[in-house]
């Protein structure tokens, strides 16, 4: 009886020292790369958030939180103030949640920072200071024909999101990016990439031409985008047919971009010769919808919305491009946005 009480003793102290050496094992790996990188994904399926700690590519951890969205897209995290933001396709609005980095796995996260309903189908945002521009890529005028979509942008201030005006395009939209105080737009349904310069300037409601169009060679449909500017790189996804969801997607890595995309005409063609294309099987990639990019480490992040139901993969080695495996595939249902942040 006493033995067993021993073993019973020792069995719970080795649980004890289990626990504290992950924790520590943790933090240790937390302080001596100065950095973690976590990436954030937000989904279609249950609209809750979920953060991927990627710090080691080969022992990826993460952890789920409970929003009170049902569906959603165009996630960003504020790591001032430890908010995750991402557009409700529930509520259509954007919400923010705070403490989030604090919040335990499958804890439940509420709105601290509101937006009014203004949206009808929200998707991609990005962000520029407290100037929040999200997507919505309903037809504003009601005819199928005329390709058009609008751009709401949002001022944060304190715990509310205030609309101060909304730009009209004259065609589809899907992804944007900011490079400084330029905004990178996909053409949807097409291979093309589009720039508003100085589109922040643009303070009343209008309907507003890009300012410059180039074609980018060997996209068939283009969807998510990226731009890192510590390394001045663009990435496009190809998400080609929306019908196969399943092994028809890629996507595109273009270094050296701003002289890339300053050398091609508006109207003209950035040449597959100066990219880098990954597809394939091996890639799971069907329907890349956002992708995001860590420059440190040239590792491609992509949220797949059709692929196995959904998933979220990371590539590296790229290299020359091609048929390549993902080195991370983690089950995400409907996943349809991803946000890289270190902290
Ligand atoms: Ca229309
Ligand atoms: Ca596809
Ligand atoms: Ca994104």
């Amino acid at each position: 009886m006493k033995r067993l009480n021993l073993i019973k003793s020792l069995a719970l102290l080795a649980l004890i020292n289990l626990a504290f050496t992950s924790c520590s094992d943790d933090d240790s790996t937390g302080m001596d790369a100065s950095l973690s990188t976590y990436l954030f994904a937000s989904n279609n399926s249950d609209g809750n958030v979920t953060t991927y700690n990627v710090s080691s590519i080969s022992n990826v951890t993460s952890k789920t939180l409970i929003t009170p969205s049902t569906a959603a897209d165009g996630i960003y995290y504020d790591k001032n103030n430890d908010v995750v933001v991402q557009a409700s396709r529930s509520n259509f609005s954007l919400e923010g949640y705070s403490n989030v980095a604090l919040s335990m796995a499958g804890s439940s996260i509420s709105v601290g920072v509101s937006g009014s309903t203004d949206m009808t189908s929200p998707r991609e945002l990005a962000v520029n200071g407290n100037f929040y521009v999200v997507v919505d890529n309903s037809d504003p005028d009601g005819d199928t024909n005329t390709p058009d979509g609008r751009l709401f942008i949002y001022s944060k201030s304190g715990n509310s999101f205030t609309l101060r005006n909304v730009i009209t395009t004259d065609f589809k939209l899907w992804g944007i990016t900011f490079d400084g105080e330029d905004l990178y737009a996909i053409v949807d349904t097409t291979n093309q990439l589009a720039v508003y310069t100085n589109f922040l300037s643009n303070m009343a409601d209008a309907t507003l031409s890009a300012s410059k169009t180039i074609v980018v060679e060997g996209i068939v449909r283009t969807h998510g985008l990226t731009y890192d500017a510590m390394s001045d790189t663009m990435v496009l996804t190809d998400i080609a047919s929306a019908m196969n969801g399943q092994d028809d997607g890629g996507f595109h890595i273009i270094e050296g971009f701003t002289s890339k995309f300053n050398n091609t005409a508006n109207g003209g063609t950035l040449a597959l010769s100066q990219q880098t294309r990954v597809a394939g099987s091996s890639t799971l990639l069907g329907n890349p919808v956002d992708v995001a990019y860590d420059s440190a480490t040239k590792t491609v992040f992509i949220a797949e919305a059709g692929n196995g139901g959904g998933r979220i993969l990371a590539f590296n080695n790229i290299g020359s491009g091609g048929n390549i495996a993902p080195v991370v595939n983690n089950d995400l249902a409907s996943a349809s946005s991803v946000f890289l942040s270190k902290y």
